[in-house]
């Protein structure tokens, strides 16, 4: 039994290794809100994906601290005691939406429940492997020479798949161009709904890379018109944006809008939704892997554990902590081993704050009792 004690917030900033570039735009830092949850003396561990802006999802930092603050927080004083994380969604029920706030508070009630059994997350989760293997996420460059030569430093490194973050007007040359430069390697890209109907035939053109899956090309919360392009091309399609819940999952798959599942906890509204869209893509043969969010290494660590389950059997968007970062706010790092990241084995998340990293990084933070 966990009975809650405190709630803490802190709001981070944290300087980003080289500039982040998608077809909603340019980051040069990781702004991000994490969450603690106190019970028995032991500290749990979230952290909310939400971005600085409404850019990839409507939520933003500002509306997870409100929500979190004003409507999450009454929501478990009035509650308090879980036998188990996964109770947490029905006691969140009464807030529609914000599922990136609640997965967050989710994920710190994972993490303290791992802890207080003193057992690795993985383990509560179901996992079945002790290394994923990670994948990058490759920023829209400025020219194909950069991009080369960024693709080749992260297959130097290990990295078992490349994904090019593309736009229209940085689509069919820099994915001939890096296809033609390492024509084995495992080629995908992510448009980030930038991309309407209207533009099929450049969308066919990248039929002819060879790619593993083409990444959310159309509106970021659209399954129809999906299933309409799924229909025209033979690459894959794996939805990101649109499936924000295991419902939107089952709506997918029955509309045939994608064959491949990017799935982030804080997207899809939590570990408990997460590990609902797992049971569901056992069942019916659908590809899972785990996506990232430039999270700092509470939230790596999450997506770590999540990814040793038995379903997820894709690369990864869960790199090495410096391909972001410098400094983290948490410890260790994480290191590319193999091509791989292991999954940390000691309680919960296995990984720890450094709390003077976190002070400093800091801009915001605030404590209740519960
Ligand atoms: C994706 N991520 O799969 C996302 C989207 C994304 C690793 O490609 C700041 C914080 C900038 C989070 C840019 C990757 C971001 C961000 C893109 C998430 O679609
Ligand atoms: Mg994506």
């Amino acid at each position: 039994m966990i009975r809650l004690e405190r709630l803490s917030l802190f709001l981070v900033e944290l300087p980003l290794v080289a500039p982040f570039a998608t077809s909603f735009g340019e980051e040069r830092t990781k702004q991000a809100l994490l969450v603690s949850l106190t019970a028995d003396g032991v500290m749990g561990w979230g952290e909310c994906v939400a971005g600085s802006g409404p850019w990839y999802s409507w939520e933003t930092v500002e509306t997870a601290r409100y929500v979190i603050s004003e409507h999450i927080r009454p929501l478990l004083s009035s509650r308090k005691v879980f036998e188990h994380p996964s109770e947490l969604p029905a006691a969140l029920a009464p807030i529609r939406g914000h599922g990136m706030a609640k997965a967050a508070v989710e994920a710190a009630l994972w993490d303290l429940y791992a802890r207080l059994q003193r057992k690795p997350l993985y383990q509560l989760l179901g996992g079945v492997r002790e290394a994923v293997p990670a994948g990058v996420s490759v920023g829209i460059q400025p020219d194909i020479p950069s991009l080369l030569a960024a693709v080749e430093g992260y297959l130097a490194e290990g990295y078992q798949r490349i994904k090019l973050k593309i736009k229209p007007g940085w689509d069919v040359e820099p994915l001939r161009a890096v296809r033609e430069r390492f024509p084995d390697v495992l080629l995908s890209a992510d448009a980030n709904a930038a991309y309407t109907l209207a533009d099929l035939p450049t969308l066919r053109e990248l039929d002819r890379f060879g790619l593993l899956m083409l990444e959310q090309p159309l509106h970021f919360e659209d399954l129809l018109e999906h299933a309409q392009l799924a229909r025209e091309l033979a690459t894959p399609i794996c939805l990101d944006e649109s499936i924000t819940s295991a419902r939107r999952a089952r709506e997918a798959l029955a509309l045939g809008a994608c064959r491949i599942i990017n799935v982030k906890p804080g997207r899809v509204g939590g570990l408990t939704e997460a590990l609902e869209i797992h049971a569901l893509a056992l069942e019916r043969g659908i590809p899972l892997w785990c996506g990232g969010m430039l999270e700092t290494g509470i939230g790596r660590a999450l997506n770590v554990h999540l990814a040793t389950l038995p379903g997820f059997t894709l690369p990864h968007d869960i790199s090495a902590t410096k391909r972001y970062f410098r400094e983290d706010i948490a410890d260790p790092p994480f290191e590319l081993r193999d091509g791989h990241l292991p999954v940390p084995q000691r309680p919960g998340l296995g990984v720890e704050i450094n709390w003077d990293r976190l002070l400093r990084s800091a801009t915001w933070s605030r404590t209740w009792k519960l």
